[in-house]
């Protein structure tokens, strides 16, 4: 009896162990779900998760289907003792024409809603449309409207009802553009531009990421997208179009912020300027234009709030907070993170 006490044992801890794993996912199902097809806010978004769940229900009908076939074959053909083998068959005219043409059919019933939403995304008017120009780096976002002049990084403001047309591209490998509550996704490829065609319709922030393997820190390339009323957007547009503050007004701590960030160091590949903009004062491309970046909610490609204590942990081993990352380690002193911290986050 000593073998049964142990398997009911061994049965009982499997079965704590299943109650623990169930527990454990449904934890995850527990809201908010910032990155969640299913709650789109858009019309395209919702076309999109149209076509997610009828491909989702066909998936259903045909497990049972087969479900249904396989048990009723298994019960019904199961082996008796002192039965022959049955007969083999060879070819059954109505079956194969029955199971080639009813997935044929699925596809169809699949593909035809699915190109309609292509068109329909293709075909939307984009003659007013705000045009944004999306670059995907290693691993940041770079974002341009020329219709304004902006240059901005990893936070994508839109305004609300109005048809916007992202213009996606890359400057080094491919990445993928994925606004899972707005926009769904699309590949950014280098020397190819792909649109991405939606309208706005809730105010609100939302989450996105890269979904693109595209090396070391891919998890890491994250961003927001804010969706702003027609007024708000107005007025972010004003403040990203406004020049920065003349060196006289800052104080103190922001100057030495700004000598640290226009000094010339060893090597001079380390430099700041090198890397980054900041209009009057440097045209650097390798890196996020910082003009506006104290207005900036994350730093580093959305991995840290832009907090005081995360932006000089950045500059302080960008490697640390982001694996890979190809802004160096510029050594820098505690005197001059503090001062750039300050100087960084007076530019808004
Ligand atoms: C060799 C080029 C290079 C140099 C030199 C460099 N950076 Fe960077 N910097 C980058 C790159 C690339 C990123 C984007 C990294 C990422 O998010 O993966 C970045 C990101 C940043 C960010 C975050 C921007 C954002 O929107 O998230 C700040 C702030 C910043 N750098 C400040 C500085 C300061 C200050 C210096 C000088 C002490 C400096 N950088 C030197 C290339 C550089
Ligand atoms: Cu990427």
């Amino acid at each position: 009896m000593n073998l049964d006490r142990r398997s009911f044992r061994r049965a009982n801890q499997l079965a704590v162990l299943a109650s623990a794993a169930l527990l454990l996912g449904l934890a995850g199902c527990q809201g908010p779900f910032p990155q969640s097809t299913f709650s789109a806010t858009t019309e395209l978004g919702e076309d999109l998760s149209g076509l997610f769940w009828m491909i989702f229900w066909w998936g259903v009908a045909v497990f049972a289907v087969v479900q249904v076939g396989l048990i009723y074959v298994m019960i019904r053909f199961r082996a008796r003792p002192d039965q022959p083998d049955p007969a083999p068959i060879h070819g059954h005219t109505a079956l194969e024409i029955a199971w080639t043409l009813a997935p044929a059919m699925i596809i169809v019933f699949i593909a035809v809603p699915t190109i309609q939403v292509i068109w329909k995304e293709a075909g939307t008017d984009t003659a007013n449309a705000l045009q944004v120009q999306v670059i995907g780096h290693q691993w940041w976002w770079e974002y341009r409207y020329p219709e304004y002049g902006i240059v901005t990084a990893n936070d994508l403001h839109l305004p609300q009802g109005r048809p916007v047309e992202l213009q996606l591209t890359s400057a080094d490998v491919i990445h993928s553009f994925w606004l899972p509550r707005l926009a769904g996704k699309r590949d950014m490829i280098l020397g190819r531009t792909n649109r991405l065609v939606f309208t706005p319709d809730s105010v609100g922030e939302f989450w996105g990421q890269c979904a693109e393997y595209c090396g070391t820190s891919h998890a890491n390339m994250r961003f927001r997208a804010f969706v702003h009323t027609a007024a708000d957007f107005d007025s972010w547009v004003a403040e990203q179009t406004s020049a920065p503050a003349a060196a006289e007004t800052l104080n103190d701590l922001e100057r030495r912020g700004l000598a640290a960030y226009r000094e010339v160091r060893t090597p001079a590949s380390n430099s700041c300027i090198a890397c980054h903009a900041i209009q009057g004062i440097s045209a650097g491309v390798l890196g996020p234009d910082l003009n506006h970046m104290g207005s900036r909610s994350t730093v580093a490609g959305g991995t840290l709030e832009n907090t005081a204590d995360n932006l000089a942990a950045w500059l302080r081993d960008p490697a640390a907070v982001k694996p890979g990352s190809l802004m160096p380690n510029t050594g820098l002193t505690e005197s001059e993170i503090a001062g750039l911290v300050a100087y960084l986050h007076s530019l808004r």
